[in-house]
């Protein structure tokens, strides 16, 4: 069963993330991991946080010489904001007299949309910096790493994973406008919304610009897409073994992510079923078992894959910090106030992409690991090559048989 969990808040000392689960003899790549990262950074309309950080992973174990050892794996993704919020963010009973930056005002506007009022609720705070401080999107940093080596894992076998923005605003890359994994995987990093229309994705940035000229904020929406997906994943049997629940749950818990939605998504409600359900037509391949011409279950039947590449779309909310901040009350007083402003993105929907993938990365390679799982990658292989033998070898002879 693979595990993470995460710590550290948005301008404490570092974030922190422990994975446990991880078979031995997995070759770890850093600087891919770290590209990860980076591209979690990027995105047009994305706050000046950005310029300050350069988020890289520092391993601290369950790794030696590059590979892994089996044990859980620890790593640290530090701020460098730190120094500039250690008097505000010092964990010592007493400020270090050496503590750096300065002290902000106690936080108590909460800001309607982020977590600070059902926080302060919940946990009892009267500085409502004690819940944003952890409920920032920063925290996804260390979820990316997580996901980063989750995908390494799914690479030794060949399923890879790819983003695209499929909407900012009302701007929308059409319904019926199929991304290809190639599509989306070929998009540069450096693109600014990683939206495969370059005409759209000029309006998308207008849009931005207009939202953030209003001192507004905003959302869209991401698809995340599997290829190389083994058919069998997930199951039926049980609520909490199906495949596209684990999927809906991991992007549902991503920061301001509101909707999922597997494969077309929202547009199964609206379709009649002969428009919905993907016929089933003879294997086009040797190795296919059958083929589909369509996949709008994005791979998941029944909570379980099919074979083809999973598709899922999840829809961000705009940003919880608005520069023409929202109404709001002061809870010292409970009197009418402007929420709070807190530096903050405008736009941050690609970056919450490559969080998407992180997330998926880590539910598909633990299911992989359910079904094909090993103490050490070389376990791992042979118990995946003997699975996929059996089932190649179990339709070829229907295949060659009488009424082939
Ligand atoms: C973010 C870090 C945060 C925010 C943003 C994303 O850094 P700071 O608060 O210092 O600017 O910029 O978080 C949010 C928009 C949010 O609502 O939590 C990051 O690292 O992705």
């Amino acid at each position: 069963m693979l595990r993470f969990l995460t710590a550290g808040e948005s301008h404490g000392q570092t974030l922190v993330m422990t994975l446990d689960g991880l078979p031995a003899g997995l070759h770890v790549d850093i600087d891919a991991l770290n590209a990860q990262l980076k591209r979690r950074q990027g995105g047009y309309g994305r706050g000046r946080r950005m310029e300050i950080e350069s988020d890289r992973a520092e391993v601290l174990s369950g790794v030696r010489h590059g590979v892994t050892t089996g044990a859980p794996i620890a790593l640290l993704v530090r701020n460098r904001d730190w120094p500039n919020w250690q008097q505000t963010m010092y964990v010592e009973a007493e400020m270090p007299a050496e503590a750096s930056g300065t002290k902000r005002a106690d936080v108590t506007r909460p800001r309607p949309g982020h977590a600070d009022l059902a926080g302060a609720i919940k946990y009892g705070h009267d500085d409502i910096r004690d819940v944003l401080e952890r409920a920032s999107a920063r925290e996804t940093a260390a979820r990316v790493a997580a996901g980063g080596l989750a995908r390494q894992l799914l690479g030794a076998f060949d399923i890879r994973l790819a983003s695209h923005v499929s909407a900012i605003g009302d701007v929308v890359v059409p319904a019926d406008r199929v991304v290809s994994f190639g599509e989306a995987s070929g998009l540069p990093d450096h693109s600014p919304l990683r939206c495969v229309d370059e005409s759209l994705q000029q309006q998308m940035m207008a849009y931005i610009d207009r939202a953030k000229e209003a001192g507004d904020t905003v959302g869209g929406a991401f698809e995340v897409i599997v290829t190389g997906v083994p058919a069998g994943l997930g199951s039926y049997v049980q609520w909490d073994r199906k495949l596209d629940g684990r999927l809906g749950q991991a992007l549902m818990c991503i920061p301001a992510i509101k909707a999922v939605g597997i494969g077309i998504g929202p547009e199964v409600a609206i379709r009649p079923g002969s428009r919905v359900h993907d016929e089933i037509l003879p294997p086009a391949g040797d190795s296919a078992i059958a083929s589909r011409p369509t996949n709008n279950a994005g791979d998941l039947e029944g909570g379980v894959t099919n074979g083809e590449d999973v598709r899922v779309t999840a829809f961000m909310k705009p940003i919880a910090t608005l520069m023409k901040p929202l109404r709001s009350v002061d809870l010292n007083s409970l009197t009418d106030a402007p929420a709070a402003i807190e530096r903050s993105d405008v736009c941050a929907v690609p970056a919450a992409a490559v969080v998407g993938e992180a997330m998926v990365a880590f539910v598909m390679a633990d299911a992989f690991l359910e079904k094909f799982g090993g103490d050490s990658i070389d376990e791992v292989r042979a118990h995946y090559a003997a699975t996929t033998e059996l089932l190649r070898s179990r339709f070829a002879a229907r295949r060659a048989g009488p009424d082939r």
